[in-house]
């Protein structure tokens, strides 16, 4: 069945205008407050120019960036966000923002930036980087590696869930956050811990496609006997480039030519622990 108001949706709300974060971390089975354990990020624009909710909910659109890796300006945790202590084989997650109290007057802010969910279509991600020192410290510059990918949809999906969702829509879509499992064979240690979200665009549409992506500062207890050697690892910037063909797309809603079965993960594979 194919509902007719999609379409509707997807020409009226696929906006430019439609970004968001993620601010929480689910740890121990709870949600934290915003920003307790993930690296806030800057607002775009000039410091010295007064900031709205938009500023700060403008995605990342250059691969290359620096910001890719844990968004902007948050490579260095200035914010100092406490550690979440895990343990391998917990479950966490990552929710997306609510609002980050600032003015909107004259912000190019729109009703559903202020509707907290995976507003987009697109695959989503999680990846480890482990610190050799503190984690204040670690810029994220060394290896990572990919645990989570999440393509179609899954129990976690919000609902409706016929057989149009299946074959158009992402698993993430909509929801208002993700869980997901620390792999148990997760050697100890402080790690980031990041959560991307991509939504794909055609190069030649807008800036080509936005990352959503935000890093929680973890330790990781493992008193197992069975710890693996995470691969294959990548840098962040570098694991992707502009154009590249498995996430410069048009993924939208209502877009009846994309069936996301036909979707290609880029590299990295997810680490098989
Ligand atoms: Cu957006």
């Amino acid at each position: 069945m194919k509902p007719t108001y999609l379409f509707a949706v997807g020409s009226t709300l696929m906006g430019v205008n439609a970004h968001y974060f993620f601010d929480r971390l689910m740890v121990n089975g709870t949600w934290s407050e915003p920003w307790e354990y993930i690296r806030k990020i800057s607002p775009q624009g000039p410091p010295d120019t007064q900031k709205t909710d938009y500023d700060y909910i403008i995605p990342v659109v250059d691969p290359a960036s620096l910001d890719l890796r844990c968004g902007r300006n948050a490579s260095t945790a200035w914010s100092k966000p406490k550690i979440a202590v895990i343990h391998a084989g917990d479950r966490v997650g990552f929710a997306v923002n609510t609002t980050v109290g600032l003015p909107i007057e004259g912000a190019a802010i729109m009703p559903w930036d202020r509707w907290p969910n995976l507003y987009h279509p697109g695959p989503a991600t999680a990846w480890l980087s482990k610190a050799p020192g503190a984690l204040d410290t670690y810029t994220g510059n060394g290896d990572w590696v990919k645990i989570l990918s999440v393509v179609g949809r899954t129990d976690e999906s919000e609902p409706p869930n016929d057989d149009y969702y299946w074959k158009h829509q992402w698993g993430t879509y909509q929801a208002k956050s993700w869980n997901f499992t620390i792999p148990a064979s997760t050697p100890p240690g402080d790690y980031l811990l990041r959560f991307e979200h991509i939504y794909p665009l055609p190069v030649n549409s807008l800036q080509g496609s936005q990352f959503y992506a935000n890093c929680a500062h973890v330790r990781i207890i493992n008193s197992s006997n069975k710890i693996g050697t995470p691969a294959p690892t990548v840098k962040i910037p570098g694991v992707y480039t502009f154009g590249q063909k498995e996430i410069y797309f048009f993924a939208d809603v209502g877009n009846e030519t994309y069936d996301i079965r036909d979707f290609v993960e880029p590299k990295p594979v997810v680490w098989g622990q």
